[in-house]
């Protein structure tokens, strides 16, 4: 996420069955997503696939984006920040907190690359991690990665202060009444602790804002012979990872919290030194061009106040 670090009780957390972020329409059909060819023999496992995530973690992102893609059948639970802590650390057991996990019905798995790796080894090969490119992919991977935090630090530096508001609503989002009264009545605390975990300040806002751009000039550079994909002829997970990366910053419009236009608008100043990169024009156009379900899944109301946005 733009992602926080802290606490988990229960999970009244809303239940997505493959489903992606829908604040405004959780039940979610659960034929969004068949099995297909290639999947049959593990169907009984991919049945009890439960996703945990954070709803704008840009790391679940890659996760969710590659399993929607692949039609892999998931559940999702949305967790909310602080209250995902003990939950993280009895699942993950690594004394990591953070999310995406991958439950399944042998073991839970913490981190997106071994979620991935978990992926290849039972559902592989996989159209977006084909095996004679996977070096290249994954080193892609490895490069988007080591950004996600500098993503969050940039843009949590931006926002407390101008955008609490905002970010008390994206954090209670799937909260229980309760949970979500602890963290606005806690909220100055909770901040002051993010602030600390992610060393939040301007020197390292400043650092971060200089690495994501340094990544920026690097997908520019890829980019630069007009290809639309960063590995071979079609969509891998080097693009999903590059643009669930940078979605925070390139706010597409069928993201579902980073292409609401409030949130555009609580980041507009904070994003603007690479408002009309190519880098994230690009990251755009792979959300459009492969992640579009959501943005058709919406109401009429709600694409027009998308598109106007
Ligand atoms: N290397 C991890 C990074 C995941 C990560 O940093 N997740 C953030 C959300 S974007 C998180 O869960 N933070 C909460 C915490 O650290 O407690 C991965 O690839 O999954």
């Amino acid at each position: 996420m733009i992602c926080a670090a802290f606490v988990h009780i229960n999970l009244k957390d809303v239940h997505y069955d493959n489903c992606r972020s829908r604040r405004t329409q959780p039940e979610c059909p659960a034929s969004l997503h068949r099995h297909t060819h290639g999947h049959d023999m593990k169907t009984s496992t991919a049945n009890s696939l439960t996703l945990y995530t954070f709803a704008m973690s840009h790391y679940s992102e890659k996760i969710r984006w590659t399993l929607d893609h692949s039609h892999i059948p998931y559940r999702e639970v949305r967790m909310t920040p602080v209250f995902h802590i003990l939950p993280a650390l009895r699942m993950g057991r690594r004394g990591q907190t953070t999310l995406p996990i991958l439950q399944t019905p042998k073991r839970s798995i913490q981190d997106s690359t071994r979620i991935l790796d978990w992926l290849i080894e039972h559902y592989g090969p996989l159209d977006v991690l084909p095996k004679t490119q996977l070096t290249q992919i994954r080193d892609v991977e490895r490069r988007f990665d080591a950004i996600g935090k500098d993503v969050a630090r940039f843009l949590y530096a931006n926002s407390f202060g101008s955008a609490d508001a905002h970010i008390i609503r994206l954090w209670t989002d799937y909260a229980t009444p309760g949970q979500a009264a602890f963290i606005r009545r806690a909220y100055p605390l909770i901040r002051w602790a993010f602030k600390r975990k992610l060393s939040i300040n301007p020197k390292r806002a400043a650092l971060a804002q200089a690495r994501i751009t340094e990544v920026m000039d690097w997908l520019e550079a890829q980019l630069a012979d007009g290809r639309t994909y960063l590995v071979g002829t079609h969509l891998t997970a080097a693009d999903i990872t590059a643009a669930a990366l940078l979605a925070p910053i390139a706010c597409p419009a069928q993201h579902p919290v980073y292409g609401e236009p409030l949130f555009a608008q609580s980041m507009a100043a904070a994003i603007a030194p690479w408002r009309h990169r190519a880098a994230l024009q690009w990251v755009r156009r792979i959300y459009e061009l492969h992640r579009g379900q959501f943005f058709s899944d919406l109401s009429s109301d709600q694409q027009a106040a998308k598109r106007s946005a």
